[in-house]
């Protein structure tokens, strides 16, 4: 029996010989084991060491780069002989898989659990977290933060949207900065006015219409709110809380209920993606009833928005394979979405219950399937991001107090997912990718986009960039477009041309830094370009 176990190692570890791989593209290395069809599991490289754990993530529009940040330290917060008015960043280059060196931030304000978005020219707003009532603005050029103007209030877990107008709009957090209702006030929304520079009350954007009935009481109900920017500078709200609503952010504010979604219960920490903004079709997927000590679901739900403030509707759809609370989920340019970590029994700062199989959910069969399972748990305090090769980054999990019992939770780690997509139908080789020759660096919304590819393809996407914290990412939305080929496609040397039209709505197509992808007729996406959104005039 031992010689044969030594036989069945030996033959292993011939067969998982080390192949490097290289595309027409560029040079992906990849340990390569010919046992597995990658087509169908996709491929986890290696874990990449940090300094810190990424509790929260943004993609860098103008360096392609990833900038990472944990609490005042990187594996606690409000650890000893820190100062929990500080945090600590990383950035990390996908190109090269370097990290720099961890770098405390130059301002006031500890960035730990805070609100995230992106705004029309592609800064990074961080509001509140630790240091609850702040505001800083992220500049890529000096890798320094800008002070922002505070919040009219305190918030911490609270999220926040870009507007189609380009103001932000926040609501909830009672995670810090006092529980609202009984500390202080409760934490309806506000909005930052770009024009004015500053945050207004809303205060007709009710809180109550939000909150969830978790077993942690006012602390966590008005946690995480799954917001989207819609047409007129409207929010649509479909979770965590069963209700969902509406927020016009005009004037003083006001709340319009969106009815129920379908027969889920509160969905805390689930996920919420537009993966056809055109369409108005958002996926949203798992959760738990409470924060913590609470059951997650394999629910399933596609919404489908329509005009601004009309009831949208609902369809519960097959559920996932797993449970899952605290997962993440990113859109790929096929349009399918990647759910990946989690825990089957939502608890903070452990592993225990991690969902350790990754899904894949298709917008054509509307069903999940599995793939190859994570090395690593990405639970609590965990993150994703599309990178623009389209690979996915993950990262984090754990990063607790310095109470905390379990700091086998902590993950001081990224890795980064290869979709099937990119392997050939048999899975033994990278596809070759279509590749986008050239196209607009920038496009006013209802403008032509002119592609030229190396080959033909199918159909594009566009991606709008990511940030990420918290299962909640709301700057992610996908528009499939529609592409109309400029003549024949024969003469492969001058390339394959492409026109499509930007959606003019800014509801849709929100403004800012997205990633242009072309898809050819197997589903292996291109690399994605960088593409500017603007609008000439602002509502
Ligand atoms: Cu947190």
């Amino acid at each position: 029996m031992a010689h044969y176990k030594k036989l069945i190692a030996i033959i292993s570890l011939f067969l998982a010989t080390v192949f490097l791989l290289f595309t027409h593209l560029e040079t992906v290395t990849f340990v390569y084991d010919p046992r597995i069809n990658y087509s169908k599991l996709g491929h986890w490289g290696a874990p990449q060491s940090l300094a810190l754990i990424p509790v929260a993530g943004a993609l860098l529009p103008h360096s392609h780069k990833v900038l990472l940040w944990a609490a005042d330290q990187g594996d606690v917060f409000q650890g000893k002989g820190s100062d929990p008015d500080t945090t600590l960043t990383a950035i990390y280059d996908p190109k090269t898989k370097t990290i720099t060196d961890p770098l405390l931030s130059n301002l006031r304000h500890g960035m730990f659990c805070p609100g995230v978005s992106t705004d029309f020219e592609g800064n990074l707003m961080v509001t509140g977290g630790k240091t609850a009532g702040r505001t800083s603005i992220y500049n890529e050029g000096s890798h320094s933060w800008i002070v922002g103007p505070n919040m009219t209030m305190g918030r911490g877990y609270h999220s926040q949207t870009t507007l189609s107008n380009g103001n932000t709009f926040t609501i909830g957090g009672s995670w810090s900065g006092g529980v609202g209702g009984d500390d202080v006030a409760l934490k309806d929304g506000e909005m930052f006015d770009t024009k004015a520079n500053a945050w207004t009350k809303l205060p007709g954007c009710t809180v109550e219409a939000i909150l969830t009935n978790g077993e942690l009481g006012k602390f966590e109900s008005d946690n995480h709110a799954w917001l989207f920017a819609w047409k007129n500078a409207s929010v649509f709200q479909a979770g965590p809380s069963r209700a969902m609503n509406w927020f016009n952010t005009h004037e003083s504010g006001t709340t319009i209920s969106a009815g129920a979604r379908a027969s889920d219960a509160d969905a805390m920490n689930g996920n919420a993606v537009m993966y056809d903004a055109l369409q108005g079709k958002i996926l949203t997927v798992g959760g738990a009833p409470s924060y913590s000590l609470s059951k997650a679901t394999r629910a399933a739900h596609i919404i489908t928005l329509g005009a601004e403030y009309d009831s949208p509707e609902v369809e519960a759809i097959e559920k996932m394979h797993y449970p899952r609370a605290y997962s993440n989920a990113v859109i790929l340019p096929t349009g399918d979405v990647f759910i990946n970590g989690g825990v089957s029994y939502a608890m903070q700062w452990t592993d225990k219950n991690a969902s350790l199989v990754p899904e894949l959910w298709s917008p054509r069969s509307q069903k999940f399937r599995k793939l190859a399972r994570m090395s690593i748990p990405r639970a609590y305090h965990s993150m994703a991001l599309l990178l623009p090769d389209a690979t996915v980054l993950t990262g984090g999990g754990g990063l607790c107090y310095t109470q905390c019992a379990d700091l086998t939770a902590n993950h001081m780690d990224l890795q980064i997912f290869t979709p099937p997509y990119l392997f050939t139908p048999n899975g033994k080789r990278l596809a070759v990718r279509p590749k986008i020759i050239f196209t607009n660096t920038s496009v006013e919304l209802g403008q032509r986009l002119v592609v030229t590819t190396d080959m033909e393809v199918l159909n594009f996407s566009l991606i709008r960039y990511g940030s990420a914290t918290h299962s909640i990412n709301t700057d992610q939305r996908r528009i499939a477009m529609q592409p109309l080929p400029l003549g024949d496609c024969s003469s492969i040397e001058q390339g394959c041309q492409y026109e499509m039209l930007v959606p003019k709505d800014p509801g849709i197509a929100l403004p800012g830094y997205w990633m242009l992808f072309a898809v050819d007729s197997q589903g292996v996406p291109s690399v994605g370009h960088t593409v500017h959104l603007s609008i000439s005039s602002r509502s």
